[in-house]
Formats: C-alpha cells, structure tokens, sequence
C-alpha cells in the first residue's frame, strides 16, 4: 500500500498535487490523520459512493473529496460493502460500488477497511435472504452462504482492505443476547459469528478481524445490558478460539440529557472504563470505527451546542485515548450535511443536528478542533 503522501509526492498524483495550492498541502501538515500519526494512530471517516455531481458525502463531490485527503489517511465504506448493496440474489454479486470506492482509496493511499462482511440484525437483509429457504438441512446451507460470501469479498480485494468488520451488531441491547434472526435459526447463535470469523481469517489472514458493535458510555439501562452481552460474547469467542482481533466501539455518542459535560461525563467514565478495562484483559484491541455526536438534547443555540458538543467528544475520546491498545478512529462521516443522523431520532426543536467536524457549508467546527486536540495531548502510543 503507497503511503498517502508518497503519492502526493508522486506524479501518480500530478493531477490531484496540481489541484491543490501550496497553503492547502501546508495544512495537510495539520490534518487530523497527521496528528492522530504523532502518538502511533490513524484517523478515518466513512465514505459513500455517489455519481460525480451528486450531492453526498462521496468522494466524487470535490468539496468533500478534499477533506478526505486533507483530514484522513483510512476510509471505510458507509454502506457498500453491506448485503443489501453486495448481494442481489443468493447466488450473486455486485461490487460496482465498492470497486469505485476501493479505486478511490487505493490511488489516493488510503488504507481501507471493510464494513461489513455480516450486519446481523434482520431488518438490514436484502429482501431474498429474509425469506430464503434453507432446505432440508439448514445449517449447512446457511454455513455455505456466508462462507461463500466472504470467500468472495475477501478474495476480490485481498490486501486492499487490511481491516473487516466481520460481524456487525450481533447483540441485542435489550436481552444482552445474540439477535434470532433467519441465519442464526438456521445455524445457531455462535455458530453463526464463529463460521463468519473462521472463514474471514481462512481467506483474509493479512487482515484485523474485527466485532463491531454500539454499545455506547452513556448511562440507559439498555446501554448496560449492551454491555454485559458484548463481554459475554468476547469470553464466548475467547473460550472457543474464535479468531477475534479487535472489538470496534461504533462511538455515536449522544447528548440525551440536558446535563451539562462534566455531569454527563461523572456518570458515564467509570463503567465505561471497567468496560474497556475487561474488554482489553481479555486480549482484545480496540478501534472508534463511526465516531460521530447526536447532539439531539444539547441547546439550540448554534455556538453553544458546538461548544457542548466539542467538549462532550473532547472527554470520551481522552478516555478512549488513553488505551495503547486503541489505533484507529474513525468518523462516520465528516459533514453534517451528509450525516446519517439528521434521518434519525430528530431534536425536539427540530434544528439540524451537528454531530460531525464540517458543517453543511464545509467549514471546520469546535468538533474538528476538539478531535485534534485529543490526539495533540494523547500521550499514549498506540500498542
Ligand atoms: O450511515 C448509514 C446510513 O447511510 C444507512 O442508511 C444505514 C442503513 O444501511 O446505515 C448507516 O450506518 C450504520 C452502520 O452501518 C452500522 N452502525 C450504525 C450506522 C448508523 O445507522
């Protein structure tokens, strides 16, 4: 994998350096994978794919494009490796998406991870799979499926993607067990996630293996149930040898009490570490893989909700960075006119939510300078 900035140096990047005035390669000194760089980490964000000219967060919309090459040196698909883009029928494939996305990185040195290879809750199945018929012996029809389909992912980008989410949100956060879904009644529970973890490292043993889940810090009682199900679930692969490397704490983390930071935090940094303290006694590293703020019960007004919300990421990712084991961090996104948040659980005022480092114009907020900030002063090396 070229290094980002051996290409910049490269006439592979004539075109790209010659678009690019020298004050904006002088800030691309300051980025934030730059700084994230200085204690042995990285810095990432999603990325979608979309039609040169469409308004998303793609790397095909120049505006966005450049924050990516500015601010990131890992990006990872928001949605295209997922099932429903993947995987029309039981028996076929499309990797359009995805290959232009791959493309993108791989001529801009980016390093690529892959979100992923199994999202386990049902409701996010293509259609065919939610009714697909797994004959008269199931568990060996549903084992060759999604061996089939990592074999094929995995063998089609080989050491182009260095990093998979394996196994996406397996447990239910409100029973703290593993979700029944069409596949896992075929299968069995671990079964399921251990067939899913023995074929990926079959077939991609260059790459970190990771279960990704979001179980967030913040004090719901669903939230800790979360928690204890996701620890019984990294003993459970402990115990079987099931080959895990890394568990990938999604991080979209949330203002849902009008408390103020410090309040928030008192309540939140004690479990949570006792968390992170178990999770890492077991072996495990870490990862922020879709870091953002849902600033839904943070005030309305614009500056102070900044403020607050800066202030609230500054905490989490001071705590998060002070495990040697914690490498990459990623965003999920890093604007908010392209966030997944403004669909989902709306602020009461209704305003926009702003829970990534650019807002709808392109311009760096508190955010930005909170998450440099946190890597500035992370004194930890990353393990
Ligand atoms: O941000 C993603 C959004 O564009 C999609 O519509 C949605 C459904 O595929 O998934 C969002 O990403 C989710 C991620 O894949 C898994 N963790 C939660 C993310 C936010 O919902």
């Amino acid at each position: 994998m070229l290094d980002r900035r051996t290409v910049l140096a490269s006439g592979l990047a004539a075109g790209l350096a010659a678009s690019f005035s020298s004050p904006v390669l002088a800030a691309e000194a300051d980025g934030l994978s730059k700084l994230a760089e200085r204690s042995g980490r990285r810095f990432g964000s999603a990325v979608a794919w979309g039609k040169p000219g469409a308004d998303r967060g793609s790397f095909a919309n120049p505006a966005y494009a450049s924050i990516l090459e500015r601010e990131c040196s890992l990006l990872v698909p928001e949605n295209e490796l997922k099932w429903q883009w993947t995987r029309p029928g039981p028996t076929t494939f499309d990797f359009k998406q995805l290959d232009a996305i791959a493309d993108y990185a791989k001529s801009h040195g980016f390093d690529l991870r892959g979100h992923t290879l199994f999202w386990l809750p049902e409701k996010w199945y293509p259609k065919w799979l939610v009714a697909h018929d797994f004959g008269a012996k199931p568990a060996e029809a549903a084992e060759a499926l999604l061996t089939e389909h990592v074999r094929t992912v995995c063998r089609r980008y080989g050491t182009r993607i260095t990093s998979y989410d394996v196994v996406n949100e397996a447990v239910q956060p409100e029973t703290g067990e593993i979700r029944d879904t069409v596949v896992t009644k075929a299968l069995g529970h671990e079964r399921t996630l251990d067939v899913m973890f023995h074929a990926a490292k079959a077939e991609a043993p260059h790459a970190q293996l990771v279960y990704n889940d979001y179980m967030s810090w913040e004090r719901t009682g669903e939230d800790e149930t979360h928690m204890r199900g996701v620890l019984k679930l990294l003993e459970g692969f402990r115990k079987r040898g099931t080959p895990v490397d890394a568990l990938g704490i999604q991080s979209h983390i949330r203002i849902l009490k009008p408390l103020t930071v410090a309040e928030l935090v008192s309540e939140a940094e004690g479990p949570w570490r006792r968390f992170l303290d178990e999770v890492v006694g077991m072996g495990y590293k870490l990862l922020i893989t879709e870091f953002d703020v849902n600033d839904r019960k943070a005030p309305s007004d614009v500056a102070k909700r900044d403020r607050m919300v800066a202030d609230y990421a500054k905490a989490y990712l001071d705590i998060m960075l002070s495990y040697p084991q914690l490498k990459d961090v990623l965003a999920w996104g890093m604007v908010d006119r392209y966030s997944w948040l403004e669909g989902f659980d709306p602020r009461p005022d209704k305003l926009k939510k702003r829970g990534t480092p650019y807002d709808a114009n392109f311009k760096a907020k508190p955010l930005r300078e909170a998450i440099a900030s946190a890597f500035a002063s992370a004194s930890v090396q990353a393990a």
